[in-house]
């Protein structure tokens, strides 16, 4: 069976000329919380940074940062285009953010803490930046939180708003969903920083944190952290509509090594289908130093989604 394997590889590497990324795939830094968008035919990778210490027992994490490739092995690091200093109604910790392009303009969404003001009295809270170009400059597009503590109350704990993503469905219509403890979400204007509507939240079975929402062919896919056991793990639910109801559908990924918390990221590249997220396998890495890692993703036929295998060689180059 080695053997097979072994041979597999060779003929990919040397008869096809492909080679295998290899996970993690950012190794210069400790990343989290992946989230990958394409725009003019290359992957853009936000992620949160993981700066705390080797025994640290909590998060420290200064900034947000973008990396890109074009064959899913190479990675450039665009640097640090945004910080909780960024928007002088936050502090503390840079928690899990998603970018997304409309119109030409890129709208990156993400989880912070709030100052103690006349708009909120402290916890977490989810702002808007936005910029000309994928890797900035980004600034501030409100001067103020989209959501901050006070708009969501179903849960008692400050540090439920967090973890944005955002979905833009076929008609144009943009939708917000993130929490901790349960799902929330709103519709957004078409400007992209202001709610339609109402906030909604619901609680897909095992839900904790980092919901990623998607459209593939007629279904719509939430995609999440669980805690059906300790630690995290991936399970998703499907719809026919971005509003729900959401049916669930299982387990997608199961615990990471090493790390307590797993985060889901997915896109579609040159025909492939593939599955971020982290762990915290890095030498000194862990639950507060983490790696963002990439696995190919594989749906059956009805449209669910295979297990995803976590792999060390990763994925081949899309090139
Ligand atoms: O990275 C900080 C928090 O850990 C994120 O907001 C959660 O999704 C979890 O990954």
């Amino acid at each position: 069976m080695k053997q097979i394997f072994r041979l597999t590889f060779l003929f990919c590497v040397v008869v096809l000329g492909k080679s295998y990324g290899q996970n993690p795939i950012i190794r210069e830094v400790f990343t989290a919380d992946p989230a990958p968008i394409v725009y003019n035919d290359t992957v853009f990778l936000y992620t949160s940074h993981d700066t705390a210490s080797v025994d640290a027992t909590n998060y420290q994490m200064k900034d947000w940062l973008v990396f890109s490739s074009t064959d899913m092995v190479n990675w450039t690091n665009h640097g640090a285009p945004l910080s909780p200093k960024s928007f002088s109604w936050a502090t503390g910790d840079a928690y899990a953010a998603h970018c997304i392009e409309r119109d030409g303009k890129f709208y990156w969404y993400v989880s912070t803490f709030h100052k103690k003001d006349e708009n909120s009295g402290g916890g977490a809270a989810i702002g808007v930046a936005v910029a000309d170009s994928p890797t900035g400059p980004f600034k501030d597009a409100l001067g103020k939180a989209l959501i901050v503590n006070e708009m969501t109350t179903d849960n008692e704990h400050g540090w439920d708003d967090i973890d944005p993503a955002v979905f833009i469905d076929d008609d144009g219509q943009a939708y917000l969903y993130w929490g901790n403890g349960s799902c929330k979400w709103a519709k957004l204007k078409d400007n992209m920083v202001e709610l339609d509507g109402p906030i909604h939240h619901f609680k897909p079975k095992h839900f904790i944190e980092g919901p990623w929402v998607y459209k593939r062919k007629d279904l719509y896919y939430l995609v999440y952290a669980s805690a059906g056991t300790q630690p995290e793990m991936i399970e998703y639910c499907t719809a026919s509509n971005p509003e729900g109801p959401w049916t669930y559908q299982g387990i997608i990924m199961d615990n990471v090594p090493n790390s307590f918390t797993v985060h889901p990221g997915i896109v579609s590249y040159k025909g492939k289908d593939y599955f971020f997220y982290h762990n915290g396998v890095l030498p000194t890495g862990g639950s507060y130093r983490r790696s963002i890692c990439v696995d190919y993703m594989h749906y059956n036929p009805d449209g669910t989604i295979q297990k995803v295998k976590q792999t060390q060689q990763g994925v081949m180059s899309a090139n």
